[in-house]
């Protein structure tokens, strides 16, 4: 009888190395590809290009598979214990890597309890779908794709994780930022969030909507220019409803992925004031209205998340639920609750309604003041997306004084350096500057 043979492959662009390791595996054997679901490779890494189904048609018409099965984490151990192949094929290549170290290890450990082996394959020289991915990302992000992948994103990870980006190179440090768990977990962010905040604080000015729409768009176009991934921005109230149209079409033509228009109306304040400042929230039917003709004004790859301020106002609850309702009948594409107060009593307590009554509708938390709140526990309580709304943006203000300071006190900047990038790293930052 013939060997059962197991690879696993996420398959989202296929090369003359896919094709190498299945020839290889075919002659030891009856091969079944264990294809990663999309949540297995976005637990990893950035969601495929392509989804399973399209990614399935693909390999069902290659030569030498005899059998998909899907792989739903990035980890082997439980097709392993399931699937109980006699050779597991892999290319010798994960041994080089901190995250395919963990996962070979653990991959002969179940082996081991069924009674199989692993094959290593040489590596095919020069070739890896993440360089390919990598490339075609580098290229910019696909407008047409924008709204789908923020969707996609939603539908396949427990949670997306947005922070804030007021400048390319913000939004270049958070794209690359990536954090490797002892089990070999990567974590990294979804994409950015362009808030009125601290755009507004990045050029010195109040946030009140005072910077128009270009300024915004600019700021965000720059970023593009040097990321490739999704961005949620932040449109304050939306402006006068006699604009939205012409802004909404703006907005989707420039590859945004979704915006969060919040109910406020008159001279906006920042939310984080509450009530200690005059601020006053739209009626519904106002608002409602707004959603309607901002949605009617995309092509449907613009998502229109309404952002409910009753909380923030102190209102009740049940205002906030009233609101969602009525939002949510106007075309809203999501929701978006806000909150100052540190315990997550009452975000909580929305959400446990919200989510009874809409189990999918995506529904976003900004954690600036109940920030000892987990990931976790937000999955939990059922929402899709957080922001870290000005994160990146604080963190540079302080650092900055200290060195403005410092060197005022010593005369010079020696004391400081240490603290500082090198020159050396600084130079050799961003490619070509050389
Ligand atoms: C922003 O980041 O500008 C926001 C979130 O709108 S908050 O500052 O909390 O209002
Ligand atoms: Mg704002």
């Amino acid at each position: 009888m013939k060997k059962k043979i197991y690879i696993g492959l996420s398959l989202d662009i296929i090369h003359h190395g896919h094709i190498n390791l299945i020839n290889k595996a075919k002659k030891l054997g009856n091969v079944t590809v264990g294809l990663y679901t999309d949540k297995a490779v976005t637990s990893h890494k950035r969601i495929p290009l392509l989804d399973y189904d399209q990614r399935k048609v693909i390999l069902q018409n290659i030569q030498g598979v005899n059998k998909i099965v899907s792989q739903n984490e990035w980890d082997y151990t439980k097709n392993i214990l399931k699937y109980k192949p006699d050779i597991m094929v892999h290319g010798d290549d994960w041994k080089s890597d901190n995250v395919g170290k963990i996962l070979r290890s653990n991959a002969i450990k179940a082996l081991k309890k069924i009674g199989g082996r692993l094959i290593e394959i040489p590596h095919t020289k020069n070739i890896s779908s993440g360089t390919l991915i990598d490339r075609i990302y580098s290229q910019g992000f696909p407008t047409i794709e924008k709204k789908n992948y923020l969707q996609r994103l939603i539908e396949a990870k427990d949670i997306c994780r947005f922070i804030e980006a007021h400048s390319p190179l913000s939004a270049i440090i958070s794209e690359k930022a990536e954090f490797i768990s002892k089990s070999g977990q990567r974590t990294s962010f979804d994409g950015f969030w362009s808030s009125s905040l601290t755009d507004s604080t990045l050029k010195g000015k109040p946030d009140i909507e005072i910077l128009d729409l270009n300024q915004r768009l600019t700021n965000i176009n720059e970023i593009f220019d040097v990321t490739s991934k999704p961005l949620i921005m932040d449109i304050d109230t939306g402006g006068k409803k006699e604009h939205l149209d012409i802004n909404i079409k703006n907005i989707e033509r420039n590859g945004i992925s979704a915006v969060i228009m919040e109910d406020k109306k008159g001279l906006k304040k920042n939310s984080l004031f509450g009530v200690e400042v005059k601020q006053e929230q739209e009626n519904i039917k106002e608002f409602s209205k707004k959603i309607s003709s901002a949605k009617k004004s995309t092509k449907n790859k613009l998502m229109i998340i309404a952002r409910i301020e009753s909380l923030i106002l102190n209102k009740p609850i049940s205002d906030a639920l009233k609101r969602a309702d009525h939002y949510l009948a106007a075309g809203a594409d999501g929701i978006m609750i806000h909150s100052r107060k540190k315990s997550t009593k009452e975000i909580f307590g929305f959400s446990r309604k919200f989510r009874k009554k809409y189990p999918s509708v995506p529904l976003v938390a900004v954690p600036s003041s109940y920030n000892k709140v987990s990931e976790k526990q937000l999955i939990k309580e059922g929402f899709n997306i957080v922001i870290y709304a000005n994160h990146m943006l604080r963190a540079a203000y302080p650092a900055m004084k200290k060195i403005a300071l410092e060197i005022l006190k010593n005369g010079r900047s020696f004391e400081s350096d240490k603290t500082l990038l090198s020159i050396k790293e600084i130079l050799d930052l961003i490619p070509g500057t050389k």
